[in-house]
């Protein structure tokens, strides 16, 4: 589609405002579609930036440049008009001097491409919830991405009208050709110092620069979803959070919606993809990554899915850990910066076995033997740490059959959860709306030998696993959620809020060795969580919160009833110690934007247990 073709006043000034800027050699307009995505396909292969899998059907492998591999949180900005509007957990750049300094960038950055205008929608077409955005891109590999990561073409245009709402999204990967240059394999993206990934909370909008790469440049995702989202649901009394959606089904046919809120790293898409152990208790998936939520006339909260397809990371994934990803990722997928192996096929660390044949190309384009077993040795790895792959939702064996339903689903429980070795039980549920908000701000994960060495084994907190998501301050965000609770409670229906849970898979032994085994078994967790919200005589009040009481989860094989009473119990010198590092350490990094109400929970929780 054509320019000229646009119906929307507004949109048309601002495409052509950017070619005149970007000057691009032409301009096109995405209608979605199969042939569209071939197309696309087709031109990074023949860039030679893709190749094609031979081992699994209408599927490629791409590898980016070494320096562009991940979000890049030191070059991501929350520009908002006032610096503290921005939060001290956020880069802060003056609007207008971000603008100005970009602008530079953008003069002439698209010169030797095409630019393409992706109309998408983050959720299903025409939901009440869901939010249209633009993206313009030069990227082809871009625009295949967002037709799996969302909902692409004229159809959202057909909903946006001749003046509706969107979010405008510049993205250039900063790379022009000069006259007859082509990519010639050659990931195309700017140095390090000159990309940006820059959010303007107050005019909604997003300028992306110099990275091809995941969240910084499938702006629907991370920027959108989340970042502007987050402001967008504080001004319009909604919730936009980095949380999975999971559907709950009893062995009675009785359903309960859960979403989760985790840290990187604690296996949110298995969760949301969870085979339960529990004989006759079913989880599908509604979402793997974000939330929206919107309260309904009944009081209730009701989610969908922004999404409509997964970026999940690729090593660790294999059948045993999470079969559903495995399936819903092994046709029509779009992987990165994996492995591949002589046959035609992807490998990554942890795929379940080694690579067949001699040799395997690793994802930086060398030559490696093909690796026996499925490990490497840390810095040899074939596949990137963060290798993704890119597949639809829709194929995922256990999506649920409401996961595109408009009106969204409505919310039972929220878990937060962390990887945390120590303190922590392995379920908690909150005493009170205000108590689970308390919780989610104080979220926190162990650092990991993959994420920063200095840190490794220390708490990181990331309250609401929102702290890189969050496109305001981080006080007024707990505030908001404040609020929610508040206005439910003025309208009476308070009791229709989601129950709010905390949970921890990640207990270690004196050993070192993990106390539950997690997974599957993670079911008997959400079993009891579903009685729960039943209001089931199944807890026991404790100065953390409500515990399971003894028996009502039932122990997986290999867990001793000692092992379960120290997963359900209350560690009084040990939470002594974690409400002591959030009075000290947490809680004063949001300065006076810190809601009273939080710090009264955390006087409250001194007082039970005895401080
Ligand atoms: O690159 S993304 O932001 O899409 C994924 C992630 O980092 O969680
Ligand atoms: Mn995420």
């Amino acid at each position: 589609m054509k320019v000229q073709d646009l119906k929307h006043a507004g949109l048309k000034k601002w495409v052509d405002e950017a070619v005149a800027l970007m000057t691009p050699d032409s301009v096109e307009v995405c209608e979605g579609g199969q042939s569209e995505y071939d197309r696309m396909i087709d031109i990074t292969v023949k860039a030679g930036l893709a190749t094609k899998l031979a081992k699994k059907p209408n599927s490629y492998l791409f590898r980016s440049d070494p320096s562009d591999v991940a979000r890049v949180e030191n070059r991501t900005y929350i520009a908002s008009k006032s610096e503290s509007d921005a939060g001290p957990t956020n880069n802060w750049v003056d609007p207008a001097k971000l603008k100005e300094t970009m602008t530079g960038l953008y003069k002439g950055s698209m010169k030797g491409r095409t630019m393409y205008v992706i109309p998408f929608s983050m959720g299903p077409v025409g939901s009440d919830i869901a939010k249209i955005g633009i993206e313009i891109t030069d990227s082809p590999y871009v625009v295949a991405n967002m037709h799996i990561m969302t909902r692409v073409g004229t159809k959202v245009l057909d909903v946006l009208g001749s003046n509706g709402f969107y979010v405008p999204c510049y993205h250039s990967v900063g790379k022009p050709l000069a006259a007859g240059e082509k990519d010639n394999g050659k990931w195309p993206c700017a140095p390090m110092d000159d990309k940006y990934i820059s959010h303007f909370p107050d005019t909604r909008e997003i300028w992306s620069y110099g990275s091809g790469y995941g969240g910084n440049a499938l702006l629907g995702k991370k920027c959108l979803a989340l970042r502007i989202a987050s402001v967008l649901a504080r001004d319009e009394g909604w919730l936009a959070e980095h949380m999975l959606i999971l559907k709950l089904t009893n062995p009675s046919g009785e359903v309960k919606y859960v979403t989760g809120a985790f840290p990187s790293a604690c296996g949110k898409t298995n969760l949301a993809m969870l085979i339960p152990t529990l004989p006759g208790w079913k989880v599908e998936t509604v979402g793997d990554d974000i939330a929206w939520m919107k309260p309904g006339a009944d009081g209730r909260l009701y989610a969908i899915n922004p999404e409509a397809g997964f970026f999940g990371v690729a090593p660790g994934t294999n059948n045993d850990s999470n079969f559903n990803a495995m399936e819903a990722a092994a046709k029509n997928t779009i992987f990165t910066n994996c492995g591949l192996t002589e046959d035609g096929d992807i490998w990554w660390e942890q795929i379940g076995h080694g690579a067949p044949g001699k040799t395997v190309i690793d994802w930086k384009g060398q030559t490696k033997p093909a690796p026996q077993t499925d490990k490497s040795p840390k810095g040899e790895e074939i596949a990137h740490p963060n290798a993704r792959f890119t597949a639809p939702a829709k194929q995922c064996p256990c999506i649920a059959k409401e996961w595109e339903d408009p009106k969204g689903v409505p919310i039972s429980a929220f878990l937060f959860g962390g990887r945390r070795p120590s303190t922590i039980p392995l379920v908690n549920q909150a005493k009170s709306w205000i108590h689970g908000v308390f919780m989610g701000s104080i979220t926190g994960s162990e650092v990991t030998a993959a994420v920063i060495s200095d840190q490794v084994g220390q708490v990181r907190r990331d309250p609401f696993a929102m702290l890189p998501f969050c496109g305001y301050h981080m006080g007024d965000y707990f505030k908001h959620w404040i609020n929610i609770g508040k206005k439910a409670d003025a309208d009476g229906k308070a009791d229709k809020l989601p129950k709010i849970f905390f949970v921890n898979w990640f207990r270690k032994d004196a050993e070192g060795k993990f106390m539950w085994p997690g997974y599957g078994e993670n079911s008997r967790v959400l079993a009891w969580v579903f009685d729960r919200c039943d209001g089931k005589d199944n807890c026991v009040e404790t100065p953390i919160g409500n515990l399971p009481k003894p028996g009502t989860i039932d122990a997986p094989k290999g867990v001793s009833d000692a092992v379960m009473k120290e997963l359900c119990s209350v560690d009084i010198e040990g939470w002594k110690k974690e409400i002591a590092d959030v009075r000290k350490n947490h809680y004063p990094k949001f300065g006076d934007r810190m809601p009273k109400e939080l710090y009264d929970e955390l006087d409250a929780i001194e007082k039970r247990l005895g401080v």
